[in-house]
């Protein structure tokens, strides 16, 4: 048999995120985060913001949406918000661990909950929410994964927002910080691995950053402050823990030209470079050229403080961690773009490629792209954070779920992997594929978008035992991580 591509030590794992699988939205201390406010949503109908206006008017707005002045996040007794038990991982967490170990993982990505360690997200801390992580990470260790902590996935604590408007607020940097070297020092002997801000090119609304605001100004602001804020991480880490692996998080989607037509070419350029920037400015340290003319086109003026530019080119990250799930196409003619996938991203349908029911583009050969592009532009080790399908999964009358599409759609993104560490070279550290037991969508806030080998039962309405149980695809990992990724 021949030897496997897979280093020996690749990390083989699963991904999740505290506001879309813990639950537990007020137990042990925690308070509010923006995302205990938005309401469930689909493929056609978008998540809700519920909130109290200045007057104490209740209003909803769809994410994404700019929030009155002086608006509170509210939550409603009379709407459903599905972060609030999620798919309960706080009350269910041994028994999860056993499956992941079961399935042979080496490691396994999860979230911190903000506002559990600092419940305002001020300098107040919970003992309890600390407590409940060591827990998790002594769990963990107790079978040799390697716990990979994402500092920040897509949540903030709502005070934050609704007192300093979010990260619009140069403040929320020194909170921030309070919050990282809390985490840093608290679990410097269990956690090696870390990444400051999950998919930092999509933090753009009052549910992520906690920015009222909608515009580009209040956008690329509150990005300054996450880059500085990710910087000083980056040096506090490791000035508390030198053998600390921190990276940075993407969400990478390449766009390939509608056609050769030099038009299209140009705005597949301009879509990578917008998502190509955040990574530009956590691994190389500065801002690229093409960013700071596009801002001065824009009138966006960042606002920055004596010492911001050296904080970026000193706290530059260790590793890319990205999330790759899909490619896009990028047209010159607007009449060829449509909108896709519940998150109302603009693309192309590519004709080569087929679509999952969310009309996310599988293209397997596009995470090899991906793998190339990002290694031959910024040569440090990458590590695949996310990857997966979302699809509906059918329990049979015997209870099983077979869910070959998925093994296909991992086999054929497994075999890409294995291409850019054989043929092209790429450093390579781990794979944790998303959802590796079912959660709540971000997108859509749905349950029934499921990526999990591990099935949970719970609706998009909060019915369900919440009981957990094999996919046909958790055999498939299994077996996959034994062989380290060899396939026949
Ligand atoms: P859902 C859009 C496109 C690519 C990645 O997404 C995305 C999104 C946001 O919807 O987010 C990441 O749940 C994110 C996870 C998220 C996952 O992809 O919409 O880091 O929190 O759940 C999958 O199907």
């Amino acid at each position: 048999m021949s030897k496997s591509v897979f280093p020996e030590n690749f990390l083989w794992g699963g991904a999740t995120a505290a506001n879309q699988y813990e639950g537990g939205y007020l137990s042990g201390g925690k308070e509010l985060s923006t995302l205990d406010a938005i309401t469930g949503g689909n493929h056609t109908t978008p998540r809700m913001i519920t909130y109290k206006t200045k007057e104490g008017k209740i209003e909803t707005c769809t994410r994404g949406a700019a929030l009155p002045e002086g608006a509170v996040g509210y939550v409603d007794p009379n709407q459903y918000y599905p972060s609030h038990v999620a798919t309960d991982f706080y009350h269910h967490y041994k028994e999860d661990i056993a499956l992941f170990a079961e399935m042979g993982f080496k490691c396994f990505r999860l979230s911190i909950a903000w506002s559990r360690i600092c419940p305002k997200g001020t300098m107040e801390l919970n003992e309890e929410g600390l407590a409940f992580y060591d827990k998790v990470f002594d769990e963990l260790l107790s079978y040799g994964i390697e716990p990979i902590v994402t500092i920040n996935h897509f949540d903030i604590p709502m005070y934050l927002a609704d007192e300093l408007d979010g990260w619009s607020n140069r403040k929320v940097i020194d909170y921030f910080l309070f919050f990282c070297e809390t985490v840093f020092k608290r679990y410097k002997d269990k956690v090696k691995y870390w990444m400051t801000f999950n998919e930092i090119n999509f933090l753009r609304s009052w549910t992520q950053i906690g920015i009222h605001q909608n515009d580009q100004q209040a956008k690329y602001q509150a990005a300054h402050h996450l880059f500085v804020a990710s910087a000083k991480a980056v040096k506090l880490g490791h000035e508390i823990n030198p053998d600390f692996n921190i990276g940075m998080m993407v969400a990478y989607i390449p766009s390939y030209p509608m056609s050769c037509n030099p038009e299209d070419v140009m705005e597949a350029i301009k879509f990578n470079r917008e998502q190509e920037f955040y990574i530009d400015v956590q691994v190389k340290g500065y801002y690229p050229a093409h960013k700071i003319k596009e801002f001065e086109r824009k009138n966006v003026v960042i606002k920055k403080e004596a010492g911001d530019d050296e904080i970026i080119k000193e706290g530059t990250v260790d590793y890319i961690g990205f999330s790759y799930y899909m490619s896009t196409v990028s047209a010159a003619n607007p009449n060829e773009v449509k909108y896709v996938g519940g998150n109302q991203m603009p693309a192309v349908k590519n004709p080569y490629l087929q679509e999952s029911d969310w009309g996310w583009a599988v293209d397997p050969l596009g995470l090899r792209i991906s793998l190339c592009k990002l290694y031959d532009r910024y040569n440090v080790p990458l590590f695949v954070v996310e990857n997966g399908f979302g699809a509906i999964d059918k329990i049979e009358v015997d209870g099983t779920i077979q869910d070959d599409y998925r093994i296909d759609y991992f086999s054929k993104h497994v075999a890409a992997m294995s291409d850019a560490i054989e043929l092209d070279g790429v450093e390579l550290i781990g794979y944790t594929p998303w959802g590796c037991i079912d959660l709540v969508s971000a997108g859509t806030g749905e349950m029934k978008k499921r990526y999990g080998f591990i099935y949970v039962d719970m609706d998009d309405e909060g019915n369900g035992t919440l009981e957990r149980s094999r996919k046909q695809s958790f055999y498939w990992y299994k077996n996959l991580i034994a062989a380290n990724g060899m396939q026949e």
